[in-house]
């Protein structure tokens, strides 16, 4: 699988917004842009579609959808909808979804993994357009059809971080999207997605390992440290003490964060220490940052995907990414 650079951008912006900065990766070099789906923020497939209409060559999906807000009918019609307008470069990105958002829309979170396994059954079965039925163990189908593009051949990524949702994206999907920004978090992920791939007869060269990162690029480190500093302080209150010891950060810094919180935003931030931010996010100058890339891929990641924040200036961010670090890793 040759490099390749991403990018994630959150729902939280207007279309328009989102369009321009979506065209201004892509004429960045930038080949892929993935969305984040939460129904709180803009619905991510209206997006898409607007995003579709803007721009030309960029692929473009969910990052990732979930297959409780949505049947894996309606997820199937989004998808090849956005794939249409955009004349074929939808990619479904698709994940078991957020928990906690779900517990407060009361919808039950049962059995994610199986879920999701169906779910992807179902869309490319119903992307041959052909008439099916399918009997799940969660997902039932009795009949349906859909009466458009018939044969559209688009490219599954599962958002996944458990050891079996690894397994099953190596398994089913042709990319996987993993939380992570320092090459320890693919150290057993790549060994799992690879035990999918196998299991598969797959060729695991041809799958995308897509890292899923909290980047924040500027002329110096000191300005992207400052932008990457809240969104690294919101990482660690809500990651699980195991994040912690993977990454060997003493707990008692961890609980200088968390108690940082219930005094004010600010505290929060001033505890993030310097092995925190390198252990969640990739901050610095272009060179720094082609630096911790390199670990990356060299742990086994096929697709860069820089995200939330960016940099203190999301363009410049992207100008940066475009003329300094794609050139030196994707010739
Ligand atoms: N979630 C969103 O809601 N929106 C987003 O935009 C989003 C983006 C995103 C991007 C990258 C990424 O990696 C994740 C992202 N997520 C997003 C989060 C994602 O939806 C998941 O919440 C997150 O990836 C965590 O999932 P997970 O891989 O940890 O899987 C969960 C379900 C888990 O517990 N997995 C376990 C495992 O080992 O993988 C086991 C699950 C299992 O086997 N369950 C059995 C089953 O059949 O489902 C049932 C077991 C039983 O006994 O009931």
């Amino acid at each position: 699988m040759e490099i390749s650079f991403g990018i994630e951008f959150l729902a939280n912006e207007p279309a328009e917004k989102l369009a321009d900065l979506v065209k201004t990766s892509e004429d960045n070099g930038l080949a892929y842009a993935w969305i984040t789906d939460h129904y709180n923020n803009r619905d991510a497939f209206a997006l898409l579609t607007y995003i579709a209409a803007n721009t030309s060559k960029i692929k473009l999906g969910p990052g990732v959808t979930n297959p409780y807000t949505r049947t894996p009918a309606q997820l199937t019609s989004a998808i090849a909808t956005v794939n249409e307008v955009s004349n074929g470069r939808a990619i479904f990105g698709i994940g078991p979804g957020d928990r906690v958002t779900f517990d407060g829309l009361g919808i039950e979170w049962k059995k994610p993994l199986t879920t999701v396994k169906e779910t992807v059954e179902i869309f490319r079965e119903l992307l041959t357009g052909k008439k099916i039925s399918y009997d799940g163990k969660v997902c039932k189908i009795k009949s349906a059809k859909l009466n458009f593009s018939k044969g559209a051949n688009i490219p599954v990524y599962i958002g996944a971080q458990g050891t079996n949702m690894l397994k099953l994206a190596g398994e089913l999907a042709e990319g996987a999207l993993v939380n992570g920004s320092h090459p320890r978090d693919f150290e057993s992920a790549v060994k799992l997605l690879k035990e999918g791939t196998d299991k598969a007869n797959k060729n695991f060269d041809d799958f995308d390992v897509a890292a899923y990162t909290s980047f924040s690029i500027a002329d110096t480190m000191a300005d992207a440290e400052k932008t990457a500093k809240p969104v690294t302080a919101f990482i660690v209150a809500g990651s699980p003490d195991v994040v912690f010891e993977k990454h060997g950060i003493p707990i008692e810094d961890v609980n200088k964060v968390r108690d940082g919180f219930k005094e004010s935003f600010g505290a929060a931030v001033k505890a993030v220490t310097p092995e925190m931010l390198d252990s969640f996010s990739i901050c610095g100058t272009p060179n720094e940052c082609i630096e911790k890339i390199d670990k990356l891929i060299k742990a086994g990641v096929t697709q860069v995907i820089p995200g939330s924040p960016l940099g203190p200036d999301k363009v410049k961010s992207i100008e940066l990414i475009g003329t300094q670090l794609i050139p030196h890793f994707v010739k």
